[in-house]
């Protein structure tokens, strides 16, 4: 069984939004093509609470972008970004989400970023999407969203490590790059970690 896993398609990665992903809108169209393709479609949400430590808002002199030590990992500060209740932290509004869609909200942790769907970055808090996607039988997932060199990324990576059979869409997601090149590293570090990368028209029915 495959399932398909929206990564963070939230109006702060999108233009106008908080923490915009350059052409971030223009990935909904695709997944929504892809969306009744699949039995199974579940979404991570990334939801921070106010005083969520990879703000730089919350550090005295923090930059964005600047890295820091947090609680002995690397972060990246970022703006304010995805605040639980915020209309920032709503899906886009013109995704076609079914009813049945299942949510697994991340990063509520104030101390710990959390870019996959699965696991916070220290690997210490599971959000339960495995036990689920295990649950449904599914050996199959394909990885679509925002953003490529962060969530999607780390999302396909636990998700391959994990054991499911992990594709990402390439064009239906979008990568911040914090350095021009960051896409095409991440997209790299994928491949080469076993993730197949594919084009939406590749993506079958069955
Ligand atoms: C993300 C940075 C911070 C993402 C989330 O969804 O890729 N990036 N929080
Ligand atoms: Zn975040």
């Amino acid at each position: 069984m495959r399932a398909l896993i929206l990564v963070d398609i939230q109006n702060d990665f999108l233009p106008g939004g908080a923490l915009a992903v350059d052409q971030g809108d223009q990935i909904i169209p695709i997944v929504n093509q892809l969306i009744p393709k699949f039995d199974l479609v579940v979404a991570t949400q990334d939801w921070h609470p106010k005083n969520h430590e990879s703000f730089a808002s919350n550090h005295p002199d923090g930059r964005i972008g600047q890295i820091i030590d947090l609680h002995g990992l690397d972060q990246v500060l970022w703006p304010d970004h995805c605040i639980q209740g915020t209309r920032g932290a709503e899906f886009a509004r013109d995704l076609k989400l079914t009813e049945a869609l299942k949510v697994f909200r991340k990063g509520t942790d104030p101390t710990v970023d959390s870019y996959s769907g699965f696991f916070d970055n220290d690997h210490r808090n599971d959000t339960g999407l495995s036990a689920f996607l295990n649950e449904k039988k599914i050996s199959q997932v394909f990885v679509v969203g925002l953003a490529t060199d962060y969530c999607v990324k780390f999302t396909a990576l636990d998700a391959v490590n994990l054991g499911f059979n992990t594709s990402v869409v390439t064009d239906a997601v979008r990568a911040v790059n914090l350095a021009p090149d960051d896409k095409d590293v991440a997209l790299n570090e994928m491949e080469a970690s076993g993730i197949t990368l594919i084009t939406s028209s590749q993506v079958g029915r069955i």
